[in-house]
């Protein structure tokens, strides 16, 4: 029960691709239907709660993935609905989100795929998933930087595998896979990937697999020996804290109100070391909570103030004005710096 939606459907999708050639045989069916339920508790959650689900739409496309990979129920026309591209969900303070779409996509042709086989699926939903495909891998496209990287770091991987699975809606020459694998390469040797999520996210699309192959009959262990991306080591996986001291900003802002204080920490700490340390000096001002999670520490409430998805609220990081894509468990502070948590809207 303590389970967000999207944690279940990855769950079912883990066990479904350890499944190896002796079989470990798991009864599927309880699982995927409590899965359904949350998945429609997700649905019930945006009718009330003007559009807003439980979670996110990340989320709510893992949850599609694996009801479509595992048998479940859903009904295909509320999907094509919901997953319309102009909706606010697949969009953080007017930004595109590539992970949160590239997952989309994944779910809707895995949708389109197994109810055109079993002919359940009528031609306006068919059309209707089609085009949103289409709109979702060119917006994708769209988010292409000069090194190739789809998005950010973070979400190339996944966007990856939508575009492995949706070569019929874009020509080839609109992406070159090489120089987005390259540049993952590289960095993965700067230690982008040290994070244990951040690595299950980028190995299936390096091995040229996606989250739609879970439920074939593949072991988990991959052909001994054609598995060799980086013999280097990581450099500096996890920044050497010194002895030396550093001397950063930290404000916390709250609509126009901002409370600022500089704090003193030890050189290569992280942003999370700075709120600890300016909690320390100042508990009425400084005083925050964070959350445990796949992607480490997750900023939940600060002054007692909590983020809520039912009003798209949270914590947002940033750096000398800059929205940050690390989080307070990873974002190494450098002397000077001007950090700031913001209450804001996504
Ligand atoms: C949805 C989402 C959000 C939502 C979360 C609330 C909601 N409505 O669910 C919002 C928009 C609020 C958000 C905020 C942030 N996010 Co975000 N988010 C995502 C996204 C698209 C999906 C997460 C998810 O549902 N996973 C599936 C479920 C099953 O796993 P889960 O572990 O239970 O998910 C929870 C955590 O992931 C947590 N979460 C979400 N974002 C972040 C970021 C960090 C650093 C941490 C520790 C936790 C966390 O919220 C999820 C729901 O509770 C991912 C994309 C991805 N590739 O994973 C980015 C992603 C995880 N976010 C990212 C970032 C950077 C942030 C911010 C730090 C941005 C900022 N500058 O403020 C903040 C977090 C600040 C804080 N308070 O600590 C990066 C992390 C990269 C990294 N190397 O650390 C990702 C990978 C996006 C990207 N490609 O850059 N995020």
């Amino acid at each position: 029960p303590s389970l967000t939606s999207g944690q279940l459907a990855l769950a079912i999708l883990a066990l479904g691709a350890c499944k190896g050639p002796d079989g470990i045989s798991i009864n599927y069916s309880e699982l995927v239907g409590d899965l359904e339920n949350k998945f429609q508790a997700e649905i019930k959650n945006m009718e009330d709660h003007d559009g807003n689900p439980l979670t996110s739409y990340y989320q709510l496309s893992l949850d599609v993935l694996a009801l479509c990979l595992f048998s479940g129920n859903y009904s295909i026309p509320k999907v094509a609905e919901i997953f319309k591209p102009g909706n606010k969900n697949y969009y953080f303070h007017e930004q595109f989100s590539v992970d949160t779409s590239a997952m989309a996509v994944l779910a809707l042709i895995c949708v389109r795929s197994k109810t055109r086989e079993q002919n359940q699926i009528d031609t306006k939903d068919l059309n209707n998933i089609d085009n949103h495909i289409k709109l979702l891998i060119r917006k994708i496209l769209s988010q292409k930087t000069k090194n190739g990287l789809l998005g950010n770091i973070d979400s190339t991987g996944e966007a990856m595998q939508a575009l492995f699975v949706s070569s019929n809606y874009y020509n080839k020459n609109q992406w070159v896979c090489q120089k987005t694998r390259d540049t993952v390469l590289t960095d993965i040797s700067q230690g982008a990937f040290h994070m244990p999520t951040a690595a299950a996210q980028i190995l299936p699309a390096l091995m040229g697999k996606t989250y739609l192959d879970v439920n074939k009959d593949s072991s988990c262990v991959y052909g001994s020996g054609n598995f060799n991306i980086s013999t280097q080591d990581p450099i500096s996986v996890t920044p050497a804290v010194s002895a030396s001291q550093i001397k950063v900003n930290y404000s916390v802002v709250i609509n126009n109100a901002k409370d600022r204080i500089v704090v003193s920490v030890a050189d290569g700490s992280v942003f999370l070391n700075v709120m600890e340390q300016a909690q320390k000096e100042n508990a009425t001002l400084f005083s925050f909570t964070a959350e445990e999670t796949s992607w480490g520490p997750y900023i939940t409430t600060v002054r007692g103030i909590k983020a809520n998805t039912n009003d798209r609220t949270y914590w947002e990081l940033l750096s000398n004005g800059e929205h940050l894509s690390k989080g307070a468990g990873s974002y190494v502070v450098r002397a000077g710096d001007d950090l700031e948590v913001r209450w804001s809207t996504y």
